[in-house]
């Protein structure tokens, strides 16, 4: 008679989903100026001049332009900043956020 026991070799595994990043998109308009953007684009998402100044190109021919992939909370602190920015200057200037696929 065997007294040997052996444990249930069972393992539940739990399978946590990378939270998804999300785009910062900057959308045309007709009255910010186009040095601003540019300025707002550098200051707040670190472009440089020749960088900053092709996204503001693609959003003012295209009517958008995504500026950037984040974290969701960092995507949003920057989209809200770099709006406000304009708005500080009485710009319509618009940047928001929406989840990548
Ligand atoms: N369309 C603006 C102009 O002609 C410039 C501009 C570009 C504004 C991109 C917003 O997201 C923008 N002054």
């Amino acid at each position: 008679m065997s007294e040997i026991a052996t444990k249930p070799r069972v393992r539940t595994k739990v399978k946590t989903e990378r939270p998804r990043l999300h785009k910062v998109i900057l959308i045309n308009d007709d009255y910010t100026p186009r040095e601003f953007v540019v300025s707002v684009l550098k200051a707040e998402f670190r472009m440089n001049e020749g960088r900053a100044y092709a996204v503001m190109m693609t959003a003012h021919r295209k009517g958008v332009c995504v500026v950037g992939v984040f974290a969701r909370d960092i995507a949003e602190t920057k989209a809200t900043r770099a709006t406000d920015a304009g708005r500080a200057k009485g710009y319509p200037l618009l940047f928001t956020t929406e989840p990548e696929e």
